[in-house]
């Protein structure tokens, strides 16, 4: 097992906790410069000298999406223009994107999280590192990149798209590890067999880092077992940084939240009541080292517990289950809660259906009709066109188990359905826009 700061990795929780203890009454002197912290600590008479304990966090005031939006960007700095080096955008698939800022110790913690979470899951500066995701104001490109490079890897700023290219600079450079967003890695697949690449007969991968987007143990079975790898889930979010904020040690049984660098609560979406360990609830994360652009209590919007074990690899830095979906993504249908990787699950699960697929959602009437378009595993191309109506059937028994409603199941072509190389969009909500 190797340790990028053992002493930060395997540190006593009591020594952690004083650690955030430190770190939060400087994190919040830090935020009042922020126009907007400045504003809402004074309204609430609240001051960083009043925090005792870390369980006095719970009485300042959460930061949401909407706050982040409902001034200028600057609203949020704290530190003079001249400071900033570098500005992302938060990917903003749910509105006006934000600015996120950074300053030159913000960046340099945030490439030592990375390396940290590469090397926990045993990359090496012998690893020529593939960062095959967007460079840009998405923070997976820059955030892989200068982590690996931190850890001492070869790094192949490869960027998105082009497959054949993809393919290629893999077996040139003899990549080891891949950085990937997972809905692309399953569509890479067909790609690497229509250009007859066997990846563990032609490549030399051992590891690839899957994360931005929501997947399901399934696909990622899927992609280990297509590339014989082991794929590690990365966490993270552009108002924390980006990547990095947790990892999966090899241990895969759930993702390590840095402690040192974030606070960790939560909590009932709706009541915003804490959850205890084992029950899902929304992910709210205090920055602790963040200079340019300290959160409090930031609402994440994603859904996931605290695994309530210990994890075998000695890390003392709690465990955040895969991510079950999004509070702004669950679906209601004839007044049945669905979230779409409930739906992803079922598919992953079932070798007749391919990896890629899409869920519309249409008016029939008064009623709501989900359809789901799926393309067809393996198994079923070498078989009769009877048995296609038959597969559908089965497939759509299996998520009326799950979801508890009956969708409609279409089975498409191989190669029919768009492949994105960025985040995957699945659902397509068709009511009331007139399109369906
Ligand atoms: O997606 C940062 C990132 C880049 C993480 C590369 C991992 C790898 P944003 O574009 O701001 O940042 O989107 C953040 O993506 O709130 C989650 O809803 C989702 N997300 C990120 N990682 C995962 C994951 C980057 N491992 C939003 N599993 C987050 C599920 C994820 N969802």
């Amino acid at each position: 097992m190797s340790f990028w700061k053992e002493e930060v990795e395997l540190m006593e929780r009591s020594q952690l906790e004083s650690l955030q203890l430190d770190r939060l009454r400087r994190t919040l002197v830090q935020a009042q410069k922020a126009p907007h912290y400045r504003r809402v600590f004074q309204e609430k008479r609240l001051t960083p000298d009043s925090i005792r304990s870390l369980a006095d966090l719970a009485d300042w005031p959460f930061t949401t999406k909407e706050d982040l939006r409902s001034g200028p960007p600057e609203d949020f700095l704290a530190v003079p223009q001249d400071q900033v080096v570098r500005l992302h955008v938060s990917s903003g698939t749910t509105g006006t994107p934000t600015a996120i800022y950074h300053t030159q110790s913000d960046l340099k913690g945030w490439a030592d999280l990375v390396a940290r979470c590469l090397c926990m899951v045993g990359v090496t500066p012998a690893d020529v590192f593939q960062n095959m995701v967007g460079y840009g104001l998405f923070t997976g490109g820059l955030g892989l990149h200068y982590g690996a490079e931190l850890l001492g890897a070869t790094v192949i700023p490869a960027g998105t798209g082009n497959s054949r290219r993809q393919i290629n600079l893999m077996k040139q450079f003899k990549t080891t590890v891949i950085h990937i967003i997972p809905s692309y890695a399953l569509t890479l697949i067909e790609k690497m067999a229509e250009a007859r690449v066997d990846p563990h007969r032609d490549l030399h991968l051992r590891i690839a880092v899957v994360g931005a987007e929501p997947h399901s143990e399934g696909a990622r079975r899927r992609i280990e077992e297509a590339y014989g790898l082991l794929a590690a889930n990365c966490y993270g979010l552009s108002e924390m940084n980006g990547p990095g904020v947790a990892f999966e040690c090899p241990y895969q049984t759930g993702l390590h939240l840095w402690e040192d660098h974030y606070i960790l609560e939560i909590v009932d979406p709706k009541t915003l009541e804490p959850l205890p360990p084992g029950q899902v609830g929304e992910v709210v994360l205090t920055t602790l080292c963040r200079e340019a652009m300290p959160l409090i209590r930031y609402r994440t919007r994603d859904l996931a517990m605290i695994m309530p074990e210990p994890c075998p690899c000695g890390r003392t830095h709690r465990r955040l289950s895969r991510i079950q979906g999004r509070t702004d993504d669950m679906l209601i249908l004839k007044g049945v809660n669905i979230f779409p990787m409930q739906i992803e699950r079922v598919l992953m699960d079932l070798p007749e259906a391919g990896s890629n697929y899409l869920i519309f959602l249409d008016k029939d009437g008064p009623l709501d009709v989900m359809t789901i378009q799926v393309e067809m595993g393996p198994p079923l191309l070498d078989q009769g066109p009877d048995e296609i109506p038959r597969a559908a059937a089965r497939i759509a028994q299996h998520l009326r188990d799950e979801i508890l409603i009956s969708p409609r199941v279409q089975l498409v072509e191989p190669g029919t359905l768009p492949a994105s190389e960025g985040k995957a969009v699945r659902v397509l909500d068709r009511r009331g826009t007139g399109l369906d």
